[in-house]
């Protein structure tokens, strides 16, 4: 390639990108009265700096090639900072390995843009070798948070068994999201932990955990259900009995298991919770996002448990890596009542929908439980559409 064509080339790889990073996200039309959903995602693999993939040196890439390409973009935690919304992005290389990154955004619907460098997440003693999924949370300790998954493997594992991993929570804190301090991974009393949440408060003067106790990697076992569980020591915080806030049920859409998204949010009539649901399927799990409210008093105990899920992949968002997963660990709550939800498709891009505090709790208060069979779904319908005939005149 001469050097006028690697210009050029380069000139027109910048532009693309920039398009894509000011390109405006409408809403979509239609849905369901309780969110809006957009028409693009708002992170994906293309949205990370072409600096980050690309040796920009003519004489070492002469041929203008992708060196260090990206898989995907996902599950984010989120946040407001400084008046803008940023994204805590799980970006995976094309080696299978995740780390962070920050995208920042002036609308929180579009215009992400990654700052330049990602995270530098300092290791423990014993390293991670993948790390993934970071709730943020600011604390009222003054400290901002992020717990993730930190994977290892299994040293337990017979020989030639490269997959069998342990997956536990990670613990970091920062003051300005650049320079973060690791603190001790979370002992509990389980093989393994993914989905731990921090919970934004203290409770009776500890720390409090949303946790997920697990005998497998990916399997339940006996363990599964969201727990709870408090400590008084960040810094080296470990866990006793974990009590379980919402429990796996036969033939629901957390089945097979379910796992806290992001830390709760705090509203007058309790706390508003959103969490992933995993059941099976001929076409192997299926993931879906539901709500729940937790009493202000004690965040641990379930006050409102609308049945059914809140939001699953649709369309496009139900192809990726890992198909059929809608997987949230990231909302924000504004001060004039909106929220933020972001969520991944697929384990590959990040989308968002629009909602309220307001009608999150209407959801949360008014959806009726799940029945848990079928015919006393089929009463819970016929009271609808009794009074909804009755409501509209035509009743008979
Ligand atoms: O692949 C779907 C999701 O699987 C895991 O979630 P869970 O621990 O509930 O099974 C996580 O690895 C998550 O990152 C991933 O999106």
């Amino acid at each position: 390639m001469t050097r006028q064509q690697f210009q050029k080339n380069l000139r027109a790889l910048f532009m693309r990108h920039e398009r894509l990073i000011q390109r405006l996200n409408r809403p979509l039309p239609g849905g369901n009265g309780l969110y809006q959903r957009y028409q693009s995602p708002v992170l994906t693999a293309d949205h990370t700096p072409v600096f980050w993939r690309y040796d920009l040196n003519p004489q070492s890439n002469p041929h203008l090639m992708e060196r260090l390409g990206i898989n995907g973009v996902f599950n984010p935690g989120a946040m407001e900072w400084n008046g803008k919304i940023i994204l805590m992005a799980r970006v995976e290389g094309l080696d299978r390995k995740s780390f962070f990154a920050v995208a920042e955004s002036p609308t929180g619907i579009d215009r992400f843009r990654f700052w330049d460098y990602p995270v530098v997440m300092p290791e423990t003693a014993d390293p991670d070798i993948n790390v993934y999924d970071m709730r943020l949370v600011r604390h009222e300790d003054g400290w901002i948070y992020g717990l993730f998954c930190t994977e290892r493997k299994d040293p337990k594992a017979p020989r030639g068994d490269l997959s069998s991993a342990v997956a536990q929570c990670g613990i970091a804190r920062t003051k300005d999201l650049l320079q973060w301090e690791r603190l001790d991974d979370l002992k509990t009393r389980s093989p393994q932990q993914r989905n731990v949440v921090l919970h934004p408060e203290f409770v009776g003067g500890q720390y409090a955990f949303y946790t997920r106790p697990q005998d497998g990697f990916i399997n339940t076992g006996s363990g599964g259900g969201i727990g709870w569980a408090l400590c008084n020591n960040i810094e080296h915080a470990a866990l006793g009995e974990e009590k379980i806030v919402h429990d796996r049920k036969y033939h629901t859409v957390y089945e097979v298991k379910n796992g806290l998204g992001p830390a709760p949010i705090k509203t007058t009539k309790g706390w508003l919770q959103l969490a992933h649901g995993v059941r099976n399927t001929a076409a192997g799990l299926r993931y879906v996002l539901y709500a729940f409210m937790t009493a202000l008093d004690d965040p641990g105990r379930m006050i409102h448990e609308p049945g059914g899920y809140l939001l699953a992949p649709q369309g496009d968002e139900r192809v990726g890596d890992v198909s059929n997963v809608t997987f949230s660990n990231g909302w924000v709550a504004r001060e004039d009542g909106r929220v933020f939800l972001y969520y991944a498709s697929s384990d590959t891009r990040c989308h968002v929908v629009t909602t309220t505090v307001e009608k999150l709790v209407d959801y949360c208060q008014n959806t009726p439980p799940d029945p848990l069979r079928s015919a006393a779904c089929v009463n819970q319908r016929i009271n609808l559409i009794r009074n909804n005939l009755v409501v509209s005149g035509s009743g008979q």
